[in-house]
């Protein structure tokens, strides 16, 4: 239960379904909604109170459903309408949500609407796409002739050349997804108009795909947080989320500030409800994110406070590790070894889910899934890595070197199927997986998480639990303690005469709390915790506890 103040997705818990690798029920090896559906009771069991789905549109699958060709079917190899309306039914009759992910910066190049910009320049739904001649006094389709200089997230220019019109089309990611032209209100309208349709099927919100792009500015060279953001996402809530304060809308923003993001979610601009940041996620990298830097805890520690002392008075956090796009957390910021895996997930979604803020569960992560294992290029799927590693090569870097770095950080370590048991494929498929599992399935797996009281399944639903029970969870005011320190992560939360304190050693080696550096908690109530004998002030590895003062 929270206090009346509390919006009820600021005591929700978000669980992210990525459909290709979540449960196959026709045996082709991709995952679709018929297997979601035969794991609902699984989800309701963990306690998540909303799913979101990533895309299940029709689609090329140029880059994995985020290059959508018809907002307003599914694509067959996930099924049907009718078995999308069947999920949404049995989500709603055990009381949880479903969010949409809404990728509208961009479009497939196989969408009608792109079909039509392209066939020529006098085409009505030419300004619906950017299209910009070569650059002054260069020949249409010269080498460095683009309009820009801007490249694409999945290598090489931003603007693909057509030679029918002698033109170019702007495409932020791959050439087969054509960024939008959001000037155009025709556009808009039609988003609008297709965000209300799903809505009237009775979904619950949406989590917009890079949301931040949608307002661009070419002749300041501006791709991100152009001058008319504010005013379209503000137009989009009026036009298509205004209508339910049940709905939720969360913006992906790659690249926002804290103070965009304090504009984006202050509740009295009605604009979304929350947004996923990269701050963190960007700690571990240099100049891209093939460029691994070793992470330090209290860098880490900082971005978080960062983001809970500049919401903490308007606005709102989205709490994530893992999403479909980063690697698995417990590889990238706990320890993956057969040692420490499983107390190092729990012990970071313990602090994760004690921040302030909206926290979302990536599929598996309540397991302990860990980034999987890359041979050679030939076991890579995603656009990002297969075009990064093309790049990489024709600029002279070491095949060994390339491979080195994307093994941690390809997206592919978050997009093998989820390992449901210990059967062939885990469980996922009767068929050929179209990514192998992750080799070990064997020992991380549902059946037997669930079958185990002290597992990483089990204590992600007791946090989930502690988020539903008790106000201070949700609305408690966040202090971090101990910035300094290299293995401890500690904070307080604090609502009236509560204080909830969490401890947690984020390292493979003990450690002892400093005397008098925390609240004293003897004789407190413990709610939590991963190892025996909590009340002394040594931690054993990716030990954490919570306690309850008060
Ligand atoms: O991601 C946007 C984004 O910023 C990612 O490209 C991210 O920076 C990168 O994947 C890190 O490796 C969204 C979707 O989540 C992603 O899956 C899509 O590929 C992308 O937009 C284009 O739709």
């Amino acid at each position: 239960m929270t206090s009346s103040r509390a919006a009820w997705w600021q005591s929700a818990v978000v669980y992210q379904i990525y459909p290709r690798s979540f449960c196959d029920a026709s045996g082709n090896g991709i995952g679709d909604l018929a297997g979601i559906i035969t794991r609902l009771d699984y989800l309701q069991q963990l306690g998540v109170d909303v799913l979101w789905l990533s895309p299940m549109f029709p689609s090329p699958q140029d880059d994995a459903g985020y290059d959508i060709s018809d907002y307003q079917d599914i694509d067959p190899v996930f099924g049907t309408l009718a078995e999308f309306d069947r999920l949404l039914a049995e989500l709603h009759r055990r009381g949880m949500k479903l969010v949409l992910d809404l990728v509208v910066n961009h479009t497939s190049d196989e969408h009608p609407w792109f079909q039509q910009s392209r066939s020529g320049r006098d085409d009505p739904k030419r300004d619906w796409y950017w299209w910009r001649g070569p650059r002054a006094g260069m020949a249409a389709g010269a080498p460095g002739a683009e309009p820009t200089n801007w490249a694409s997230a999945f290598s090489g220019s931003a603007w693909q050349f057509d030679e029918a019109s002698g033109e170019y089309y702007l495409h932020l990611f791959s050439r087969k997804q054509p960024d939008l032209n959001w000037e155009n209100p025709q556009v808009r309208a039609a988003v609008y108009e297709m965000m209300r349709w799903w809505l009237a099927r009775g979904v619950d919100g949406f989590r917009m795909d890079v949301i931040n792009m949608i307002s661009k500015d070419l002749a300041a060279g501006e791709f991100m947080h152009g001058p008319r953001l504010h005013e379209f996402v503000a137009e989009m809530h009026r036009e298509a989320l205004g209508g339910g304060t049940e709905l939720l809308s969360v913006g992906e923003m790659p690249g926002v500030t804290v103070e965009e993001a304090r504009l984006f979610t202050d509740p009295a601009r009605a604009e979304l409800d929350m947004g996923f940041q990269f701050e963190h996620v960007a700690l571990d990298q240099g100049a891209s994110k093939w460029d691994l830097v070793p992470l330090d805890l209290r860098l880490l520690k900082a971005s978080l406070n960062r983001w809970q002392v500049g919401l903490a008075d308007v606005g709102w956090n989205s709490l994530y590790w893992d999403n479909h796009d980063q690697p698995r957390a417990v590889s990238r910021f706990g320890d993956d070894s057969p040692e420490h895996r499983r107390a190092s997930a729990t012990c970071l979604a313990t602090l994760l889910h004690l921040h302030r803020g909206t926290p979302y569960v990536y599929q598996g992560e309540e397991l302990g899934m860990a980034n999987t294992q890359f041979l050679d290029i030939s076991a890579y799927r995603d656009i990002e890595s297969v075009n990064y590693y093309a790049e990489a090569l024709s600029l002279g870097m070491e095949v060994e070197a390339v491979l080195h770095s994307m093994a941690p950080r390809s997206r592919d370590n978050a997009r093998t199927p989820m390992q449901w048991d210990d059967s062939s494929h885990a469980g996922f498929t009767q068929g050929i997986p179209w990514l192998p599992v992750n080799p070990n399935y064997v020992v991380v797996n549902a059946a037997a998480a669930v079958a185990e009281p002290g597992s990483t399944f089990h204590h992600f639903r007791r946090l989930i639990e502690l988020r539903h029970e008790l106000p201070v969870v949700v609305e408690g005011r966040f202090e971090l303690l101990l910035p300094e320190h290299g293995q401890i992560w500690a904070l307080t939360r604090t609502l009236g005469n509560q204080l909830l304190v969490m401890v947690a050693n984020c390292s493979s080696r003990p450690v002892t709390v400093p005397a008098g550096s925390v609240p004293d908690v003897a004789g407190a109530r413990l709610l939590l915790s991963t190892h025996p004998g909590a009340a002394s002030r040594d931690l054993q590895p990716w030990e954490s506890r919570i306690h309850l003062v008060g």
